[in-house]
């Protein structure tokens, strides 16, 4: 028997906060470099986890820069963003390897406070991740600056994550996975939970990697995408790199692992685009886990955007079926 709660909900896009934690890397496996008494965390402990999901006709474009140890840096996010686009969320994700406090600004707007996350095996890297939604970044080169104060240092990426709507885009989803995965002869699997069947496109952004070591993999849904071999290996600059792959999609939950051999590494965020949510008629599953729809905690949630209307304002239609057939 189904039971069919309907609600409907405005919002200017779903934008899920889930239990958030973001991962990040270190410049290499060389225990030279970590912070007295820490050691090199081994296992996948702290696996990135749904932070944000966007549905509707969005994208995302994203840069990454390697910052090779520079506490007071500056470069280019360099993007992809097609004319007509209006940006919904924008994030900024960079590293210190030894705790610390850290400031940002892109096109010139100070980032404020940064949210922060850790793993557990390894509490002294932190992962700084910024809401840069304000500075309105733009298609082509978005400046930027951050500097790593109180005792940190070691940063080795910076990444800007912009999910943009546009006119022209497909009915899609961008799931944005992150936290802090620290990773040495072991791996990790991130999940996306209520995805369609069909093509997606999995980014994956790995700090730290060197250009040395072997038996590094990433696979998709138990498939290899890279490897396994020297993967991780500085393809941006000391010590950055990003991946972007075609995947097949299954309806449901789809696993990213990503793995590596001696050669430690942070894995920061990972993101899917995927199609979304209407087909036929039908409503397609939308993330349950990461919904929070008080009082919903059923088998699952559906979701249909219903309308838009001025100044890109959608409204949600969203029915839940609380019982099982
Ligand atoms: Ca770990
Ligand atoms: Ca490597």
């Amino acid at each position: 028997m189904n039971k069919l709660l309907p609600l409907l909900v405005f919002s200017v896009l779903l934008l899920i906060p889930a239990g958030a934690q973001n991962a990040f890397a270190q410049d290499s496996p060389d225990p030279s470099s970590m912070p007295p008494g820490a050691q090199p965390e081994t296992t996948g402990d702290s696996t990135l986890t749904t932070s944000f999901t966007h549905v509707g006709n969005v994208a995302v474009a994203t840069s990454t820069v390697a910052i090779s140890n520079n506490v007071n840096f500056a470069g280019n996010f360099n993007l992809v963003i097609p004319a007509g686009s209006t940006v919904i969320q924008a994030l900024m994700y960079t590293n210190s390897w030894t705790g610390g406090t850290a400031t940002a600004t892109v096109n010139a707007v100070n980032l404020g406070v940064p949210t922060t996350t850790t793993d557990p095996g390894l509490l002294n890297h932190i992962t700084f991740r910024w809401d840069a939604t304000a500075a309105n970044p733009v298609n082509g080169l978005n400046p930027f600056t951050s500097v790593i104060g109180g005792g940190g240092s070691e940063p080795v990426y910076a990444t800007l994550v912009v999910v943009y709507s546009n006119p022209a885009n497909p009915n899609q989803q961008v799931i944005i996975n992150d936290g802090t995965e620290i990773l040495q002869n072991a791996g990790s699997t991130s999940v996306f939970n209520g995805v369609k069947a069909g093509a997606g496109t999995l980014e994956i952004v790995i700090g730290s990697g060197d250009a040395g070591s072997g038996s590094e993999e990433i696979r998709f849904n138990g498939v290899t995408l890279a490897g396994p071999g020297n993967i991780y290996n500085s393809g941006l600059g000391a010590f950055a790199d990003a991946f972007q792959f075609p995947v097949p999609l299954v309806a449901g939950a789809n696993s990213v692992d990503v793995i590596t051999g001696p050669d430690v590494i942070v894995w920061p965020v990972t993101i899917l685009t995927a199609p979304a949510s209407i087909v036929g008629g039908e409503f397609l599953p939308i993330d349950s886990t990461a919904l929070i729809l008080a009082g919903l905690q059923s088998s699952a949630i559906w979701m249909l955007p219903v309308l838009a209307g001025a100044a890109g304002v959608g409204a949600f239609y969203i029915k839940t079926r609380m019982n099982k057939e």
